[in-house]
Formats: structure tokens, sequence, C-alpha cells
């Protein structure tokens, strides 16, 4: 990186950006003109829309430029100096910096960049638990070296204790996510699964419930993280909880990565010094390339480093090598100043949703994220997401706990701080966003299908969603993403 400070969007090198892109949609067009051309509308709607989604973000340009070369062209399966392919010492290098800065950004003893996604993150996690708990113990009773080694019958006893094991993980109408043991998903089917929720009248986790629990089923494995939960978790009484029982405390901290990474989670919120296995997604608060990490202690490192092709398909070298590039970035100090804007961002947002009498769950938030309950507007999430999107304002609908209207419509709108947040949008900002949005939904109102009553159809008072983009227009202006790009 250069000795200046990144601004998160590369404005301090968008000329050559702009000439990079222009070449790069230039040689595109010439294959397949409808691909640039998808590209550069992807580009305008994303400046043109005010972008809530709490998950979501924009990574600088020399991420994403990073991600566009011949390192997609290279087979590396196996691991840094351990591949099943030859000529691998360049993704070795990028794969290994990832890693190095992992392990320095969050203090990690080892790190794993090799996840495609945050789901590939939690299925090398589950397996490296399982063959650290499970098959190793066995295979040393067995005095086994490998499962190859085993005769039938003991091989069947193994796979029989490795599908017998036991998960618990936060429900999913209450925040947590589809891969912490939520039936329907694998990870409630590769485990014998049972969820914990959050206390039915505040919405915070009540650890006292937590620990009954948790006492009471005994998981080999117990999840801790969250998708739409708005609130800090204390991983110091989580770990106490899993210790009790003997359980591995495995943290997702997908969302919340970037707010660990830039020190506004510290102490018993900080998860790497109290999960025996931490996983995360790369392109939420972290602000990199799509994928995923594992960071985990020496115990687990060995069956962690094994995720490809024990789990994983080929690493994507060029992911890895944006991973590198996108976490140097995140140890630059103006990262930590972002973390904090992310954090206090929220805060305003959720004080313009609470003024204006709209109801969020647990009251508030301590994150980066709010989760409104959009009942008290008559509507479904499924209502309220379309009609915010035709005002140019982008959220997705989530569950809210115990929701009347289940996972498809639900009763919640989940909105985030982050991508807005790059984009340099201020408290002020926020709260002006919240008052875009209860304008949305105060003008919205159900409305019937053709066989009754209808939980996605809905219509929008005339002249709403013209009036609030105007308005979102002028906040986007005034924050442009990219500044300096011209295509
Ligand atoms: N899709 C991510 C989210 O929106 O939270 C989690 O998988």
């Amino acid at each position: 990186m250069t000795s200046s400070q990144p601004s998160g969007l590369g404005a301090e090198y968008a000329d050559t950006a702009s000439e990079a892109y222009r070449a790069a949609l230039q040689v595109i067009e010439s294959v397949e003109p409808r691909v640039a051309e998808a590209t550069r509308k992807e580009l305008e709607d994303q400046r043109s829309s005010l972008k809530l989604i709490a998950s979501e973000n924009y990574a600088s340009p020399a991420v994403l430029l990073t991600m566009g070369t011949w390192f997609s062209d290279k087979y590396a399966e196996g691991t840094v100096g351990h591949r099943f392919y030859a000529a691998c010492q360049n993704v070795d290098t990028v794969e290994a910096l990832a890693a190095e800065h992992a392990r320095e950004l969050f203090g990690a003893p080892y790190a794993y960049a090799q996840p495609h996604s945050g789901i590939d993150a939690n299925l090398v996690a589950y397996w490296a638990i399982l063959a650290t708990r499970v098959e190793a113990p066995a295979l040393a009773e067995l005095g086994a070296k490998h499962v190859n080694d085993l005769s039938e019958a003991d091989w069947e006893t193994l796979r029989n204790r490795m599908g017998n094991q036991r998960l618990m993980g936060m429900s999913l109408d209450t925040g947590g996510h589809l891969t912490h043991g939520f039936r329907p998903n694998i990870s409630g089917k590769m485990f014998h699964q049972r969820q914990y929720g959050t206390d039915p009248t505040t919405g915070f986790i009540d650890y006292s419930a937590v620990a009954a629990a948790v006492r009471e089923f005994k998981p080999l494995v117990l999840v801790a993280g969250y998708s739409a939960y708005p609130r800090r978790i204390n991983f110091a009484k989580m770990r106490e909880i899993a210790d009790e029982v003997g359980a591995t405390l495995m943290v997702d901290m997908a969302h919340f990565a970037g707010l660990v990474a830039g020190k506004v989670f510290t102490g018993d919120e900080d998860p790497v010094p109290f999960a025996h296995v931490t996983t995360t997604t790369t392109h939420k608060s972290l602000r990199g390339p799509r994928g995923g990490l594992v960071l985990a202690t020496e115990e687990y490192a060995p069956a962690v480093d094994k995720g490809c092709p024990m789990v994983l398909g080929g690493p994507l070298s060029h992911v890895m090598a944006a991973k590198a590039v996108a976490l140097a970035e995140a140890r630059q100090p103006a990262f930590r100043e972002y973390a904090q804007a992310v954090a206090d961002n929220a805060q305003s947002l959720a004080n313009g949703f609470l003024k204006r009498d709209a109801a969020l769950v647990t009251g508030g938030t301590d994150n980066h994220l709010v989760l409104l309950d959009v009942t008290s507007f008559g509507l479904t999430g499924r209502q309220a997401e379309s009609a915010l999107l035709d005002a140019g304002i982008v959220t997705n609908r989530n569950a809210i706990p115990a929701d009347p209207n289940g996972a498809w419509y639900t009763s919640g709108i989940r909105l985030g701080t982050p991508a807005l947040t790059t984009r340099g949008f201020g408290a002020d900002d926020f709260d002006r966003v919240a008052e875009l949005v209860v304008e949305v939904l105060q003008n919205t109102q159900p409305a019937a299908g053709p066989n009754g009553p209808s939980k996605a159809k809905y219509t929008l008072a005339d002249g709403t969603a013209e009036r609030v983009h105007a308005a979102a227009t002028e906040l986007l202006d005034a924050n442009p993403l990219y500044p300096g790009l011209t295509l």
C-alpha cells in the first residue's frame, strides 16, 4: 500500500483505475458486448441506489482489479507448500500473504484463506472439528493412521460416530444463520441439531438460558454468531458455556468481522481469543472480495488446512490474492475509523427509526445492523422490501423472532451501514435514510391478489417512489461511489 491512507474507494488512484477499467471493458466488449454492457450497468445501478443490505459493501478498485488476472487459470488443490499440482509457487505466495495478513489482523495463531464463501468456511470448520474431536481419537484408539487402514466394520463404527454428533447454534428467526444447524440446511442434517433463541421479551441473547440448553443437550459444537441479530455477543461467556460441557466453540463472525478487524469489538466482544475456530466471509463489513476465511487454534489448524480437497474445490487463487490486498487495507489505521463509523452510523439509523416510532427488534442496535419490524406498518417484509426497492432503497426482508409470516414473506427488514459508510455517509445522512424508509413504508398499503389477501402485493401512494428517489439521489450524489472513476 502507499503511505497515504486509502479512502476505501480508491480515490487516490482513480485515474489509473479508470484507465484499467476502460481497457478491460473494451477487451470484453470485443468478445461479448452484452457482458460489457451489464458490467457498466451494474456500476450505474450500484451508484444510483441506497444500498442498505447489511451483508454487502463496496471493495476498493485495488481489490476488484486483483481478481481479474491469470491466477484464475491455475489449479492449486492442497495447501501452501503441499499441492496436488505442479507450478504453484505464485499461488503459494498470495495464499501465504492472505493468511499472514489475516493472522496479524485478527491475532489468530492460524488462518486459512481458501474458502470460496462463508458457507464453505463453515463446512470446512465443521469437518475440521469432526476430524479433530471424533476421527483422530477413534483412529488412535484403533491403532490406525488413516481411514484406509480400517476394517469395514471399524470404518462403519467410525462413520456412525462421525454422523451422530450434536451441534447447537442460534435459530434462524432470532438472527442465526442457515448453516448454524437450521434443520433444512446441511448443517442441520449432518449433525443432531438443537437451537437456542433469544429472550422473547427483550430479543437479547439470554446467556443463562443458552447455558441451560447447552447443559441439557451437550453439543460437540456450540456455534455463536449471526446474520440478523442487532447486538454484540459476549464471547467470553459463550466460551465458558462451551467449556462446561467440553464443546468446541465455533464463532461465525461473517457479519461483524470488519468491526473485529477495526477494533470496535474488543475484549469479550472479540471472538478470536475465545473461539476454537472462527469463520468469516471477506466481503461484508471486512470490505474485501467475495469469499471466506477460517481462523483456528493450533489444535484445529492441521484439520482446517486439509479443507481442500476435503470439502472445497480448487482454490480461487485470484480471489485469495484479492483477500491479501483487502486484508492489507484492513490493517491500515483508516480502517479503524471506518469500522467505528459503521457502528456510529448504525446508532444514528436506529435512533432515526425510533424517533419516528418505528419498531426495532431489541429496541436498537450496537453493531452494524438494525432489524425493523414492519408489522407496525401493516406490511410483510416482502411488501416492504419491494416498495423500498421501487424508491431506489435496496434492503432485504428478514424473519423476526417468532415470525408470524415465516421465513419467505417475513415481518422484518434488515438494514446495515457498512456499504453506505464506505461511500462516506455520516450520522446525519443515516438519520435522513431512516426518514426516507419510514416515508416509503407509511405510504405503502397491502393489496389483494386475484385470490384474495396477499403477503406479496402492495400499492405505493402516487409520487412516493419519485419523491424518495430524488431525495436519495441527493444523498448519493454527495457521497459518490468510486469518485473519479470514469468508464
Ligand atoms: N447471505 C448472507 C447475509 O445476507 O447475511 C449470509 O449468508
